[in-house]
C-alpha cells in the first residue's frame, strides 16, 4: 500500500478531471511564486497593489466562469478551485478576485444591456477596468432592503444620493455597480464611473482583518448619471441578490484554501519543533489538533466539490450556497485558530501565514452574508418559517 498522502487524505484529486486539475495547480503555481513571497508584507502595510489584479488578469481569471463576450466560459468546479488556490494565498486576492467576477461583472453579465456588455465585460475581463459592487450601506448590512441610497430621474439623467460602507475595491476600481431605490421604489443598479462629480471612493483604514485587500466607503452627493447608465433587467433585491449567490459559491471553495494553507504550516511545524525533547507531532495533543484539521479540511472539500458539481449541472439553489458558507468558513475558522496555536509564539506573527489568515475569515464570516443570516436562510428552508424579521 502506498502512504497516505497528508496533503490529500481522501485523495479527492481523483474527483477532478484534467482541465480542473491544470488549472488549479497554474493558479497554486502563481500564488506560490507571485503572492505568498510578498502578501505578509502587503498585510502589514496595508495595502493591496494594483498589479497584483493585472496577473489575475493575464491568467484569464477575471470573471472566468462567464461565458461570450471574449469571458472563458470554465466550469462552476475550475472557478470554484480558482478560488481556493487564491484563498491559500490569501482572503484578499480571492476577494478582489470575486468582487471583480463574480459581482461587478456578473451584474453587467446577468442584468445589463448589450451596449454595458459590450462595452465593460472584455475590458473588466483583461483587468484594464476595475470594478466594485456597492449594497452595504452604514446602516443596512444583513438587510439591504433598508437602504437610503436613492435615485431620482431628472430628463434623460438620474441622479444618485447617498453612501455606502465596507466596499471592496472602492478606491482603487473604474467603475461602481452602485445599488439604490428609486422613487417607485424598485431597487436598481447603475454604473457609475470614477472622476463622476460628486462621487468619491475614501478608503477605510484600520482594519485588523483583510489588510491585504482595499476597503472603501462609496460617497454619493448628487451624482449624475446617464440613463443608459442603469442595468435595466433588474428592478427588485433579487437583482444585487443573485449576485451575492456568485460571491458566496467562491467563499465556499475558497475558504478551504484558507484552511488547507494554516493545517500545512501547522504539520510541517509540528514535525520539527522539538518541546520536551520531541516533536510536538509525537504528543497525542497535538496529533488530535492535526487529525480535526484533516477531517474538516476533508468534509469542506468534498461539500465544496459537490456545490460546484450542482452549479455545473444546474441545479444548485441559493440556499445550498448557504449551508456550503456557513459551514465551510465556521470551519476554516476552526482549522486556523487550532494551527495558531500549535504555532506557540511564533503563531502570533507575520513570519508565518497563520494569524493572517484566520484575522481575514473574520471578515470572511461576516462579508456575503454573516453566519447568522446564512443560519436564518437554511433554518427558514428546513422549517418552512422564515425568521429574519
Ligand atoms: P426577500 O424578501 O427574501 O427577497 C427579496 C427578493 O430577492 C430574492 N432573493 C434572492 N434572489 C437571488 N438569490 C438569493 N440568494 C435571493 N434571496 C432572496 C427574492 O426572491 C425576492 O425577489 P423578488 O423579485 O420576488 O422581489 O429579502 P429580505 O429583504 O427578506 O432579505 C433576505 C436576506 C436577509 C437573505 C438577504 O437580504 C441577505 O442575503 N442579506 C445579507 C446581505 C449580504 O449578503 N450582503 C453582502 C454584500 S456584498 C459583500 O459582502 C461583498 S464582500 C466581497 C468580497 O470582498 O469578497
Ligand atoms: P449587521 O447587519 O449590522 O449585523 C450585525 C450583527 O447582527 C451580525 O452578527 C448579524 O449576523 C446579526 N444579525 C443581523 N440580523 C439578524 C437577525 N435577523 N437575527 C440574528 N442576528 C442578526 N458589502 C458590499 O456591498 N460590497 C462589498 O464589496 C463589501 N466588502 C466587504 C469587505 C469587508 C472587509 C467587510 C468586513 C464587509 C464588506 N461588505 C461589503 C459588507 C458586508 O457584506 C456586511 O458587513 C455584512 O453584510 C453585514 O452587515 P453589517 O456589517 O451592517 O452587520
Amino acid at each position: 500500500q502506498p502512504a497516505l498522502d497528508p496533503l490529500d487524505f481522501l485523495a479527492l484529486d481523483a474527483l477532478l478531471d484534467d482541465e480542473e486539475r491544470a488549472i488549479r495547480d497554474t493558479v497554486r503555481q502563481f500564488v506560490r511564486e507571485q503572492i505568498l513571497p510578498e502578501v505578509g508584507d502587503w498585510f502589514e502595510r496595508g495595502i493591496l497593489p494594483r498589479e497584483v489584479i493585472q496577473e489575475l488578469a493575464k491568467l484569464g481569471l477575471l470573471g472566468m466562469h462567464l461565458h461570450g463576450y471574449g469571458l472563458p466560459g470554465a466550469s462552476a468546479v475550475a472557478y470554484g478551485l480558482t478560488c481556493l488556490e487564491l484563498e491559500a494565498g490569501d482572503s484578499g486576492i480571492r476577494s478582489a478576485a470575486s468582487v471583480q467576477g463574480s459581482l461587478a461583472m456578473f451584474a453587467i453579465w446577468r442584468w445589463g444591456s448589450e451596449e454595458q456588455k459590450e462595452r465593460w465585460l472584455p475590458a473588466m475581463h483583461a483587468g484594464e477596468v476595475i470594478g466594485c459592487f456597492g449594497l452595504t450601506e452604514p446602516d443596512a448590512g444583513s438587510d439591504p432592503g433598508t437602504m437610503r441610497t436613492h435615485a431620482k430621474r431628472d430628463g434623460g439623467d438620474w441622479v444618485i444620493n447617498g453612501a455606502k460602507m465596507w466596499i471592496t475595491n472602492g478606491t482603487i476600481a473604474d467603475i461602481a455597480i452602485v445599488w439604490a431605490r428609486t422613487e417607485d421604489g424598485e431597487i436598481r443598479g447603475f454604473v457609475v464611473e470614477k472622476g463622476t462629480p460628486g462621487f468619491s471612493a475614501p478608503e477605510i483604514h484600520k482594519k485588523i482583518s483583510l489588510r491585504a485587500s482595499v476597503t472603501s466607503e462609496l460617497v454619493l452627493q448628487d451624482v449624475r448619471v446617464p440613463a443608459e447608465s442603469m442595468l435595466p433587467g433588474a428592478s427588485t433585491l433579487r437583482g444585487p441578490l443573485s449576485c451575492l449567490n456568485e460571491a458566496r459559491f467562491g467563499i465556499v471553495f475558497g475558504a478551504v484554501g484558507a484552511a488547507r494553507a494554516c493545517y500545512e504550516e501547522a504539520l510541517a511545524y509540528a514535525k520539527e519543533r522539538i518541546v520536551f525533547d520531541k516533536p510536538i507531532s509525537a504528543y497525542q495533543l497535538t496529533q488530535q489538533k492535526l487529525a480535526e484539521m484533516v477531517l474538516e479540511i476533508n468534509r469542506a472539500s468534498l461539500v465544496a466539490l459537490h456545490i460546484g458539481r450542482m452549479k455545473d449541472s444546474g441545479t444548485l439553489r441559493p440556499e445550498h450556497v448557504s449551508l456550503g458558507k456557513m459551514g465551510n468558513v465556521r470551519g476554516a475558522l476552526e482549522v486556523c485558530r487550532s494551527a495558531r496555536t500549535i504555532l506557540g509564539g511564533n503563531g502570533i506573527t507575520l513570519e508565518y501565514p497563520v494569524i493572517r489568515h484566520m484575522n481575514n475569515l473574520e471578515s470572511v464570516l461576516t462579508y456575503e452574508g454573516t453566519h447568522e443570516v446564512h443560519t436564518l436562510v437554511v433554518g427558514g428552508a428546513i422549517t418552512g418559517t422564515p425568521a429574519f424579521r
